[in-house]
C-alpha cells in the first residue's frame, strides 16, 4: 500500500482546442480547412457541457483540473478583447471552484489567433508583446479565482512539430525559425511571469504559482556504449532541460522565473545510433527489438520507470514539481489503469527520494481531438461517443478515483 500526502492535487487535464469545439478564430482551425487533415469541428462540445463534465470529475474524486484558455476566443481580432468569452472562462473557473476543484490554467496550448499567425506568429519578436497584453487582460480578470498558471504548454513539442518537422501549422522546416521561436517563447514566459506576479501584488493577493508544462522523455541508450550514452545525455540536456534551464536560471543572479515545474511525461525514446554523426546524435532511434515493451495506440513505448529518473533529475532546481500530464491512448482500459498505477508507484518512489511533488493530473479527463492524429487515439478517463456526445466513465477512471479520494494506492 502506498500513501500520498494530504493536500496532494489529484485530477486530469484538458486543453481548450481539443475539447471545446468550434474554435474558428484559431490558426489550427484555418489549417485544418486547407491541410486535408482531420477537422476538430465540435470536438467534445465541452464549451457547452463543461458543468456536466466537471460533475463527473467531482464524482471521480478530482480536487484539481487543468484547462486552457483559448487565446483566439479572448482576442479574436488584434487588440479587440471579447468580454463575452472572458465571462465564459470566468464561469468555467467558478464552476470548478463551486465543486472544490482547484483550477490550473494554461494560457497557451499550441493554438494561436489567426491574426497573430498571419503576422508571423512566434517567429517575430513582437509576439512577446502580444502575448503579454493577452496575459495582462486574462490575469487581471481571473486572478482572484486562480492560483496555478501554466504560461506555455510543451514549448519544445510546439517548436519541433510546427517549425522543425513541419507537421503542425505553420508547417515550417527551418532551424533558424525554430531558434527565433524558442527565444520568443522563453522571453514571453519570463515577461509574463513577472507581469503576473506584479498583478497579484497590485491586487493584494497571495502570490500565484506559475510554470510552463515541460514535456520530458526518458532517453534510454539501446546499447550502453559510449556513443549511445553520449547521445542519450545530449538529448536529455537539449530536449528535456534546454528550455527549462533558460527560465529556471535565466541570469547570473539565478533568478527563477518559475514557482514550480510542470512536467508532462508519457514515454521513452530508445537511443540507438547507426553511426556517429550530428544528425544521428540528434535523431537515430532503435526499433525496440533489443528492449521490447508495451506501447500505446500511437506506438509510444510505455516506460514508467523513466518518470522516476526524470523527476530525480529535477531535484537540483529546488522547486516543487507537478505532473501536469501523464496518460495513455489505448482501446484497452485495463492497460490504462496499469499505466496509471505504475506511474504513480514511481512518482511515490521519487517523493521518498526527496522530490517535492505536489500533484498528478492524468491526460486527459475525456477523449479528445489529438491534433494531427484526429479523434482515434483514446486518452480519456471518460469515453466520448462523437455521434451522440455521450460520456461514459471508464473503469480505469473509477480505479483512479479511489486513489484520488483516499490518497492511497493499493498494491
Ligand atoms: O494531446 C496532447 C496534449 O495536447 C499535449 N501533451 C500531449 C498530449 C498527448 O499527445
Amino acid at each position: 500500500m502506498i500513501k500520498f500526502p494530504q493536500g496532494f492535487l489529484w485530477g486530469a487535464a484538458t486543453s481548450a482546442y481539443q475539447v471545446e469545439g468550434n474554435n474558428a478564430n484559431a490558426d489550427w482551425w484555418e489549417w485544418e480547412k486547407n491541410s486535408g487533415r482531420f477537422r476538430s469541428g465540435r470536438a467534445c462540445r465541452h464549451y457547452e457541457f463543461y458543468k456536466r463534465d466537471f460533475d463527473l470529475a467531482k464524482s471521480l474524486g478530482h480536487n484539481a483540473h487543468r484547462l486552457s484558455i483559448e487565446w483566439s476566443r479572448i482576442e479574436p481580432r488584434e487588440g479587440k478583447f471579447s468580454r463575452r468569452e472572458l465571462k465564459h472562462y470566468f464561469d468555467v473557473i467558478l464552476a470548478l471552484r463551486k465543486r472544490n476543484i482547484e483550477p490550473i490554467v494554461t494560457l497557451h496550448h499550441f493554438t494561436n489567433p489567426i491574426w497573430f499567425s498571419k503576422q508571423g506568429g512566434w517567429v517575430k519578436r513582437r509576439s512577446v508583446g502580444y502575448f503579454l497584453r493577452y496575459c495582462d487582460f486574462v490575469t487581471r480578470s481571473l486572478a482572484r479565482y486562480v492560483r496555478y498558471w501554466i504560461t506555455i504548454n510543451e514549448p519544445t513539442i510546439y517548436i519541433s512539430h510546427a517549425y522543425i518537422m513541419g507537421v503542425w501549422p505553420p508547417q515550417e522546416k527551418s532551424y533558424l525559425k525554430a531558434i527565433e521561436v524558442e527565444e520568443n517563447l522563453a522571453s514571453a514566459h519570463i515577461a509574463a511571469f513577472r507581469l503576473m506576479h506584479k498583478i497579484y501584488k497590485e491586487l493584494k493577493l497571495d502570490g500565484p504559482y506559475i510554470s510552463i508544462a515541460q514535456n520530458m522523455m526518458a532517453f534510454v541508450p539501446g546499447k550502453r556504449d559510449l556513443k549511445n550514452l553520449f547521445a542519450a545525455y545530449l538529448r536529455d540536456r537539449v530536449y528535456n532541460l534546454g528550455f527549462l534551464e533558460r527560465i529556471v536560471r535565466h541570469n547570473i543572479l539565478r533568478y527563477k522565473a518559475m514557482d514550480f515545474i510542470g512536467v508532462n511525461y508519457y514515454s521513452r525514446q530508445l537511443v540507438e545510433l547507426k553511426k556517429f554523426g550530428i544528425p544521428n546524435l540528434a535523431m537515430d532511434v532503435g526499433d525496440g527489438r533489443r528492449h521490447p515493451c508495451e506501447r500505446n495506440s500511437l506506438g509510444w513505448d510505455i516506460y514508467p520507470e523513466g518518470l522516476y529518473g526524470v523527476l530525480l533529475e529535477l531535484k537540483k532546481y529546488g522547486l516543487p514539481v507537478m505532473i501536469t500530464e501523464n496518460g495513455i491512448c489505448t482501446p484497452d482500459d485495463n492497460l490504462r489503469w496499469n499505466y496509471i498505477r505504475a506511474h504513480l508507484k514511481y512518482i511515490h518512489r521519487a517523493m521518498k527520494k526527496g522530490v517535492n511533488l505536489t500533484g498528478y493530473l492524468y491526460w486527459s479527463l475525456m477523449d479528445n481531438f489529438e491534433w494531427d492524429k484526429g479523434f482515434a487515439p483514446r486518452f480519456g478517463l471518460i469515453g466520448i461517443d462523437y455521434k451522440t456526445y455521450r460520456r461514459t466513465v471508464r473503469k480505469s477512471a473509477r480505479k483512479f478515483a479511489r486513489v484520488c479520494k483516499t490518497g492511497v494506492l493499493e498494491d
